[in-house]
């Protein structure tokens, strides 16, 4: 046996009501004070957060070593709720190595990935069970939920990818979902 590139073949058991991952999986969490400067509206994301800091979603990933040919996984559970009229969601970040794709495959609940490119491309994509989105190399990726129950996909992408946050940090997110009439509503930046 090839002792530098055996590795053992293993599973691992996901809960698609909770989206919860046995071991090994690695659970993060971020609540609403991880995601300052993030939403649209500045001053209702005060007034939440002097309220409360509520767990706005987990992760539960799936660790592997992050090298080139090794895929990393993850179920995401996002609460239902929004900061103003803007639905609760991840960060959103670019792949740090920018040329890798990902695939992400709702498990529960209704939401939303939203998509953008670094000329000004955005694209929404509506996401419920069943429904597996590609998010092609160079895309930047976000997702929310805008439903009333806890919305979790399942994502699958290169390991040596990385997150690079601080590109939505500095330029924001040029699409975003907002509760208008009891509805989402996908509005464009340009
Ligand atoms: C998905 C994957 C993860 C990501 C998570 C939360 O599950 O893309 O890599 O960490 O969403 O998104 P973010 O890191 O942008 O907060
Ligand atoms: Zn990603």
């Amino acid at each position: 046996m090839n002792q530098e590139r055996f590795m053992e073949p293993f599973s691992v058991n996901i809960d698609f009501d909770t989206g919860r991952v046995s071991a090994p999986a690695r659970l993060i969490t971020r609540s609403l004070s991880n995601l300052e400067g993030f939403f649209h509206d500045g001053e209702a994301y005060k007034t939440l957060l002097a309220d409360h800091d509520p767990v706005l979603y987990q992760v539960h990933e799936i660790p592997v070593p992050n090298a080139e040919g090794h895929l990393l996984s993850c179920t995401t559970l996002i609460y239902p709720g929004k900061v103003g009229r803007e639905y609760f969601f991840t960060k959103g970040h670019f792949h740090t190595i920018e040329n890798r794709a990902e695939i992400y495959t709702c498990l529960r609940g209704e939401g939303y990935l939203l998509m953008a490119t670094r000329d000004g491309e955005s694209r929404a994509v509506h996401m419920k069970p069943g429904i597996s989105a590609y998010i092609p190399p160079y895309w930047s990726h976000r997702t929310l939920n805008c439903g009333s129950e806890p919305f979790i996909f399942h994502g699958v992408w290169p390991a040596d990818a990385g997150h690079d946050y601080d590109s939505i940090v500095d330029h924001g997110f040029p699409v975003r979902v907002f509760e208008e009439n009891g509805k989402p509503v996908v509005r464009k930046e340009n």
